[in-house]
């Protein structure tokens, strides 16, 4: 006897598991391969997809921070899955995500580390391969990228799975040194943001976090031997209202701060750990005016000044008398002790030379040395600095106007004022870094609105995205010289940057072309290719909560810039 009270029950269970089945939180994402910087080589392996579910294992090869890089996957999947991936030590079982180091070139020179890494997804599990700890890192970041950009936030609506394509990465950076620097002279910003910003280095595969420390307008970072750099030379009396050439004058209001040795080593460790190199600067003889506040016997005149409150260049430069060596000499020497980079960038641009003209000492030092002239006197200057540093085993890095009046073969030039410097540094034998404004300026305006609209307020000049994503450091370069480019790096100067929202709209997106330029190969750079791959990027800004400039219609395109 059929019992209809029964099918009824059968039809009605039936419709709520069907709801449920629909409902439930199963949900199948799959990653891609819009990957920024572009990889070398990316091929589709069909190998059939890898699905990550709560049966994945993990394994990691021991090097430097292998446990912080464990930690780095399992939270990037934990975060966004809700899946605690189980620690293996085998490395060939299936389902199982295996970082593997082939060699390791761990401990050579930080520039010198094999960066490469290849990356292959199957249905069996994804392994990642390097010869360096640093390379498998790339690889993870890799891996970040093919995955759906969902995992950038922590999801609410977690997933219990996720499809990785399968595909056979293989790749290496262009250039070995790719910095992204910051001015915290002009504005300052918090520890826990400097480490935000190296996680934008990491995320984008640059390798040098170029920071920017002392000003004009504010010296940032703690020496013991000289107190007041820090008591009085890190606060100014106003900070410039409006644009510089409005002549609003200042707002009144005293403004700084400076980075405690504890800060720096906490930034040194963070940075460590993502395979970041901190290169610090400190300012000779230019740009010293914060320090001359501090201490006026550094200046020609003696005189007491305030720091700064305006921008630009400015007279009061460091003499040149035995006192400053011994100044420079102290600071350096606890530079040194601080940040372990073997570049020690100190400055070196835009060092009026008018004191000089009218001081004592240094013309007696002209007479005394037998120079020629007050340019001769800035590269003796240069020159000690530089011996100096070699005695502690670093290298001197300066920006290009280092060159005139010559330069002690070690250095190395950061070439801003256009790409010359960096050509004639090159003929000359020294090693460079490619900054020139006209592409790598990420205070300049980003697009003809904001340029128009003068909002948000920049320093001037237009950089859209097209024309930093156009620069092919190696194009003026003749093939000997070619090998002197260590790499490249964008500026971000912060006049006009007084908040870390600021920073991150000047940066963002600019720090994916120059990441590309930095990172991929000419022949492999694509501008369409690029601006397609951005579409996965921009969400993954989104989710990351980082304040972008949004591609305006048509305006990444600038003809303007081309
Ligand atoms: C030039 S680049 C400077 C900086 C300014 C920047 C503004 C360089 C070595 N010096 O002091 O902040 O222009 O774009």
């Amino acid at each position: 006897m059929v019992d209809l009270k029964n099918i009824l029950r059968g039809i009605y269970i039936c419709l709520i598991a069907g709801v449920l089945v629909h409902c439930s939180p199963k949900e199948v994402s799959k990653g891609n391969s819009s990957i920024i910087p572009k990889p070398q080589s990316v091929e589709e392996a069909g190998l059939g997809d890898f699905s990550i579910d709560d049966g994945t294992k993990l394994f990691v090869s021991k090097g430097k921070n292998s446990e912080f890089v464990k930690e780095y996957i399992l939270n990037m999947i934990d975060n966004s899955l809700s899946i605690k991936l189980k620690p293996t030590d085998d490395k060939d079982g299936k389902n199982t995500i295996s970082l593997v180091l082939e060699a390791s070139s761990d401990d050579v020179d930080f520039y010198d580390v094999d960066e490469s890494y290849e990356l292959i997804s199957s249905k069996d599990g994804i392994s990642i391969k390097a010869n360096s700890s640093r390379g498998l890192f790339y690889g993870v970041q890799t891996l970040r990228s093919i995955l759906p950009s969902d995992i950038e936030k922590k999801n609410d609506a977690k997933k219990v799975s996720l499809a990785v394509p399968s595909l056979k990465i293989v790749d290496k950076p262009t250039f070995k040194y790719r910095g992204i620097h910051l001015d915290v002279g002009r504005h300052l910003f918090p520890v826990e943001f400097i480490k935000k910003y190296i996680d934008y280095i990491v995320m984008h595969k640059m390798n040098t976090f170029h920071w920017h420390l002392t000003e004009d307008q504010g010296w940032r970072l703690q020496i013991d031997k000289y107190p007041k750099l820090t008591e009085v030379g890190a606060y100014r009396k106003g900070t410039l209202k409006g644009h510089y050439t409005d002549n609003l004058g200042h707002d009144g209001k005293r403004y700084g701060g400076f980075y405690t040795k504890e800060d720096v080593k906490e930034v040194l460790a963070y940075a460590n750990k993502n395979f970041v190199n901190v290169m610090p600067e400190i300012e000779f003889p230019g740009h010293s005016v914060a320090a001359i506040a501090a201490y006026p016997w550094l200046s020609c005149t003696g005189k007491q000044i305030d720091v700064e409150t305006k921008w630009g260049v400015h007279a009061d430069i460091h003499c040149t008398k035995e006192k400053n060596f011994k100044f420079m000499e102290e600071v350096l020497s606890e530079v040194v002790d601080l940040f372990p980079s073997k570049f020690i960038h100190i400055g070196g641009d835009e060092a009026p030379k008018d004191r000089w003209k009218k001081c004592r000492f240094c013309q007696r030092n002209i007479k005394k040395l037998g120079l020629k002239d007050e340019h001769e006197l800035q590269s003796y200057f240069i020159k000690r600095i530089q011996k100096f540093l070699s005695s502690k085993g670093r290298t001197l890095i300066g920006w290009d106007e280092i060159l005139e009046g010559g330069l002690a073969k070690n250095a190395v030039v950061m070439s801003w004022r256009g790409t010359k410097g960096g050509l004639e540094a090159s003929k000359k034998g020294h090693y460079v870094v490619m900054t020139p404004y006209t592409y790598c300026y990420f205070d300049y305006y980003q697009s003809k609105e904001d340029r128009d609209n003068k909002s948000p307020l920049a320093i001037g000049g237009f950089l859209p995205l097209d024309k930093v994503y156009s620069y092919n450091p190696k194009d003026e370069f003749e093939k000997e010289a070619k090998k002197f480019i260590l790499g490249v790096q964008a500026n971000v100067w912060t006049e006009y940057m007084k908040t870390t929202d600021k920073v991150e709209y000047m940066l963002f997106p600019r720090i994916a072309a120059i990441s590309e330029v930095a990172w991929t190969n000419k022949e492999a750079k694509n501008w369409d290719d690029f601006l397609n791959r951005m579409k996965d990027q921009y969400k993954r800004y989104d989710n990351l909560g980082i304040n972008y400039k949004k591609p305006d219609k048509g305006e990444d395109q600038g003809e303007e810039s081309k």
